[in-house]
């Protein structure tokens, strides 16, 4: 039975009926508080009697409280809720309509949890403004990755989406120009859903790349792209001003009214913001603050143009920052309130932890970290910044969510496992292994100051499974390890299967997942290669040794589709690909064949998918290819795992379309420890064949540049030979 206040939020009552009627036990009934009869009938009836609203939705329930003698909400910080449970009847009561809400989802947890002692609780959120800023560069995400995305806020109790694509063109490029009818919609749509969960949408429009500040004709297309999303129901707005030049004005007017520089240019920026502040947000009741992100967002040096934001931009615009660094490996309480002081504005974090924009190879899966519990109680709150994969962001957002709600008692681990099993349901054991080998990230613990590193349960078993082999006595570790490496190559079926309700995650991550399958497979091989090793059967090491270099060729072969081109997907990073290449440098030595397998290493970039692997694969037909001219200091060149006798070094560079890219000016090196080099000689041309000193021991072998050019450098091969080979 659920017993409701004529203003008893919908959407709470929405998630109560769906408990109570999944729960299938009895038939459902709902009554009004005002009929005090029925209430008396039904409690009565001995069945569960569940009141919903709060103090000033529901009088009934205000009443049910008094008899459990637990206090209402009164008093508690916005979105704060008491539930509470004893002898058949359960209340809700939220201290306005959002904590409701968010009573009911508390007690959807709890309910599924098969909990039922009586108890009562008094929850509230440390941080007023928690969710996420679609604000990533790449494909935006689709109409129903926001639909799916806003039900997900509102599942785990969070308020806030900035609707921010930078590759929108209405926001960015095209930001003047009113939306098309049925564009309009689409948002509108966006923006009641956000309402059914409690989720504001801030609406962000960046001007910044051609916009004049001083213009009256600017500001009013501004104010007229507002008023056009104000009509369809926003009530937030934001300017972002990120990711833009403010040494060059778009227009002459501006360098007339403000000058050149950095004060200049906060000056400027203050102006219009200003204006939009007097003339849109204060001549319209019921908006919410106004937010901007700077052009300086991610220090807090102070500087003439902070210093200009400071004083004369409007106090009652928020401003976001992202921590110092644009990627903050952590954000501590202090940095938190100098920001405050140097910006002189209340202060939205813009988080950019999962985006991968930077990184499209990666999958960020691990948890939020990295934040002090200050942060989130002294700021106006955190928006974290996703991937473009909207279903994949979900774990980190559900961790961030919860950092967000109780800071103090966040568990980083645990809040990952509740993400996992609430993304994975019944597949959480597969999406675990998944997630557990895209892992890594910028951020880093705050316990150990240092960033998780990936695959965290397959490197101890590989350092086990190696410790145990030099002992010879390798079986155990080795069960353990395969025992692993088996869930991996399982993992590609285990997910598609058991998530195949959730077709939209599984096309995200395809790529990501079929490599974790293969490297799951090929370091099967690798361990059945070793120990058929040990066990002295070279014909049996010799097929195992034959599948691992397939399943490794096929892992580094898949590509993915980026913003950035097209990429190898990059999983179980540092950690795979070193395995197998030690374990073929392993069983090599035992088969008595010449060769090393070298690491390629390079300080410069790469161009499209000519990866710095393609350099030691032994075609010369593919090659490494950086993705600028090099600079004076910058290397390439390969590491051989570990010091060992070397007697020649062969490179060829440049390619027959673009035969300048080599190394113009440089000196080949080789060093033991990556520390002290001996300098073999100086370089100018292409191809390079040298003999290295007798008695030379090396781990790095690279060339290093010594003069400036514009040409790019193409590696096709670079192969360091030893005396027995
Ligand atoms: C952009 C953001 C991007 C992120 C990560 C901010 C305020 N702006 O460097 O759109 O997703 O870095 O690449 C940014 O972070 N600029």
């Amino acid at each position: 039975v659920e017993v409701v206040g004529a203003d008893t939020d919908p959407s709470a009552l929405a998630v109560v009926e769906q408990v109570l009627r999944s729960a299938g036990t009895s038939t459902f009934v709902k009554i009004t508080d005002n009929d005090q009869a029925a209430v008396d009938r039904e409690r009565g009836n001995g069945g569960l009697v569940v009141f919903v609203g709060g103090p000033a939705e529901s009088r009934a329930t205000a009443l049910a409280l008094a008899a459990l003698r637990v206090d209402g909400p009164e008093g508690l910080s916005p979105g704060g809720y008491v539930l509470a449970a004893d002898r058949g009847v359960v209340a809700l009561s939220g201290v306005d309509t959002s904590g409701t809400f968010y009573a009911a989802q508390s007690f959807r947890q709890l309910f599924a949890s098969g909990k039922s002692r009586a108890f009562s609780m008094r929850d509230w959120p440390a941080a007023p403004l928690r969710g996420v800023i679609e604000g990533f560069y790449g494909a935006p995400w689709s109409h129903a990755d926001r639909l799916a995305q806003l039900d997900f806020y509102g599942r785990t109790k969070q308020n806030m989406y900035v609707y921010s694509p930078k590759d929108d063109p209405f926001l960015r490029a095209r930001w003047r120009d009113q939306y098309p009818p049925d564009q309009l919609a689409l948002l509108s749509q966006l923006v009641s859903r956000a309402a059914a969960n409690h989720v504001e949408f801030t609406y962000a429009l960046s001007p910044g790349l051609s916009v004049c500040y001083s213009s009256d004709a600017d500001e009013a297309a501004l104010v007229a792209k507002f008023q056009s999303l104000w009509d369809i129901g926003v009530r937030s707005f934001a300017i972002p001003l990120d990711d833009i030049s403010y040494t060059r004005w778009n227009c002459d007017a501006d360098a007339a009214k403000f000058g050149t520089g950095g004060a200049a240019a906060g000056a400027a920026q203050s102006f219009l913001l200003n204006r939009v502040q007097q003339d849109f947000i204060a001549t319209h009741p019921g908006a919410e603050r106004l937010q901007t992100v700077p052009t300086e967002y991610y220090d807090l040096a102070d500087s003439p143009y902070k210093t200009a934001l400071r004083i004369q931009l409007d106090k009652a615009v928020i401003v976001e920052w992202t921590g110092v660094g644009v990627i903050a490996g952590q954000i501590t309480e202090k940095q938190a309130r100098q920001a405050k002081e140097v910006f002189g504005h209340d202060i939205l974090i813009w988080d950019n932890y999962p985006v991968n924009d930077y990184i499209t190879e990666r999958l960020l899966l691990g948890p939020y970290i990295g934040r002090e519990p200050g942060v989130a109680k002294f700021l106006s709150g955190i928006t974290a910044n996703p991937m473009v994969q909207a279903e994949a962001s979900k774990i980190a957002e559900f961790t961030s969510g919860d950092f967000l709600w109780n800071p103090e008692k966040y568990d980083p681990d645990e809040a990952w496992l509740a993400a996992i099993a609430d993304l994975g349901g019944p597949a959480a054991p597969a999406l675990k292994v998944f997630a557990e080998n895209n892992y890594s990230s910028l951020l880093v613990r705050l316990e150990t100051g240092k960033p998780d590193l990936d695959s965290p349960v397959l490197r101890p078993l590989l350092a086990a499974f190696w410790a145990a082999l030099a002992k010879k006595d390798p079986w155990d570790a080795a069960a353990k390890l395969d025992r692993y490496l088996t869930s991996m190559a399982a993992d590609p079926e285990d997910l598609r299967r058991g998530m195949a309700a959730n077709p939209k995650f599984l096309a995200e991550v395809g790529p990501w997942l079929d490599q974790v399958g293969l490297y799951g497979q090929a370091g099967g091989h690798a361990v059945k290669m070793l120990l058929a090793q040990v066990d002295g059967d070279g014909a049996k090491a010799w097929a195992e040794r034959g599948e691992l270099v397939t399943a490794l060729k096929k892992a580094q072969a898949i590509r993915v589709q980026t913003a950035r081109g097209p990429r190898n997907p990059s999983t179980c990073t540092d950690v795979c690909v070193p395995f197998l290449n030690s374990a073929l440098a392993t069983a090599d030595r035992w088969f008595g064949l010449p060769g090393i397998r070298p690491q390629p290493t390079t300080s410069m970039g790469t161009y499209t998918d000519n990866v710095p692997a393609r350099m030691v694969d032994g075609d010369p037909e593919t090659y490494y290819w950086s993705d600028w001219a090099p600079r004076v200091g910058d290397t390439v060149g390969v590491d051989l795992g570990t010091a060992q006798r070397v007697s020649h070094v062969d490179i060829t560079m440049g390619k027959q379309t673009s035969p300048n890219d080599f190394i113009h000016n440089g000196v080949l090196e080789y060093s033991a420890d990556g520390e002290r080099w001996t300098t073999v000689k100086a370089v100018t041309e292409p191809v390079i064949s040298a003999d290295l000193p007798d008695g030379a021991s090396a781990r790095f072998v690279r060339l290093r540049v010594t003069g400036a050019q514009g040409f790019w450098v193409v590696v096709r091969e670079f192969t360091v030979s030893t005396p027995d080979s």
